[in-house]
């Protein structure tokens, strides 16, 4: 175990972008109550420790992918059993925001299975991103490379977050993805950070990766020129079908130290719980909150995978006294119309982990 890192110097309250990779390692292994209280200390001087960020995802272009990202049940290079689907129409996707908005989400992500977006995409997906904010939704995309001028496009639609993920450390990036490289992506975040977009990246854990290449993931996403607003930290849902479909499965114990690590070194930065919480039990997510977490995936659905229910989330969040941030319901009042409202709502859907 390393030495416990000094809290002295975690309490500056200075917001840091040339973290070494030492320094994230000492922080990252550090016996567990520590960690936890250094997190848990860091998170309340930036935030309501009681409150999380509820956005619900919706895949608007699925499958048939042109990438090889192995994890990926959407990548065309595999077989996971999904069919292709053109991209959504504009009132449909509005109708899913509307839901999700009543369901008590604030930020709305749609989420395309491209390598980028082509021109006739951007204009449609640019009219759903201006309608969904009127409807008083905070709005996300997620579409693949953007050059400057795209990014810029989003910008003036009213766009609020794009999310565009490292996945991993440098490294290990080249055991992942072949079709595009790690300076493409940084080459994206930095056209959306150019253009005035909050930027929302993050990774992976959970894909086979040696434990540097996790400290090696925050250190990319930390030293960036400026922290992301919002970091989804992913537990790889294995998919069978896509390279990753056997990889054996992450300790818990290991999630919650990054997601402590990744709420240490981006004091100010939403961090967010994201995949893989159908297989974390409630003991687990609840560490996650107190390491920092402070965002969810909210709704049934990731993109083409299983997430919790919207009312399991709910109860856990009334049984911890946590309010779902900018909701106009109280987690009692949600609670009590999923009940009602969920099975009336719920829909059948293809989810690429039961293929
Ligand atoms: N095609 C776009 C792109 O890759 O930029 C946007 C959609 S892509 C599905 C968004 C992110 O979802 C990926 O970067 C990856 O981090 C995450 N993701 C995809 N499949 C996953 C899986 N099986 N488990 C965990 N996270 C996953
Ligand atoms: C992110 O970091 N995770 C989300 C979102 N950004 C787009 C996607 C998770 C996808 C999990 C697999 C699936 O449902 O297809
Ligand atoms: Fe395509 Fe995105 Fe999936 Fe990679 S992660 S295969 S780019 S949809």
């Amino acid at each position: 175990m390393s030495k416990p890192v000094n809290l002295d110097i975690l309490n500056s309250g200075q917001i840091r972008n040339d973290w070494s990779l030492g320094e994230i390692e000492a922080i990252y292994n550090q016996p567990f109550n520590d960690l936890l209280f250094a997190a848990q200390t860091i998170h309340r001087q930036h935030f309501n420790p009681n409150q999380v960020q509820t956005s619900t995802l919706l895949s608007i272009k699925t499958g048939a992918c042109p990438e090889d990202c192995a994890y990926c049940p959407q990548s065309g290079h595999y077989n996971t059993g999904l069919s292709k689907e053109q991209l959504m129409a504009v009132e449909e996707v509005v109708t899913k925001a509307q839901q999700a908005k009543e369901t008590g989400a604030t930020r709305f992500c749609m989420g395309a299975a491209w390598r980028s977006p082509r021109e006739k995409d951007l204009a449609v997906v640019l009219e759903m991103v201006k309608q969904v904010k009127s409807l008083g939704l905070e709005t996300c995309v997620t579409l693949g490379m953007l050059d400057d001028d795209q990014a810029q496009q989003l910008a003036d639609a009213g766009l609020d977050y794009y999310n565009h993920n490292l996945d991993t450390s440098p490294e290990y990036y080249q055991q992942i993805i072949t079709t595009r490289t790690y300076e493409n992506r940084l080459d994206t975040l930095q056209n959306v950070r150019d253009a005035g977009i909050n930027v929302c990246s993050g990774g992976i854990i959970g894909m086979g990766e040696q434990t540097q290449d996790r400290y090696g993931l925050i250190q990319q996403l930390a030293n960036m020129p400026e922290h992301p607003q919002s970091v989804p930290i992913n537990m790889l849902v294995a998919v069978e079908g896509t390279p990753l479909g056997e990889v054996e499965k992450l300790d818990s114990i290991d999630f919650v130290r990054m997601i402590a690590t990744a709420r240490i070194v981006m004091p100010k930065s939403y961090i967010r719980l994201s995949a893989g919480r159908e297989d974390m039990n409630k003991e687990t997510q609840t560490l996650c909150y107190t390491a920092g977490a402070n965002s969810i995936f909210y709704g049934e659905k990731l993109l083409t995978t299983a997430n919790p229910e919207a009312e399991a989330d709910m109860k856990l969040f009334k049984q911890l006294g946590i309010k779902p941030e900018g909701s106009e319901a109280t987690q009692e009042e949600l609670v009590q119309e999923l009940a009602q409202e969920l099975p009336k709502k719920k829909e059948m859907f293809y989810d690429a982990t039961q293929a």
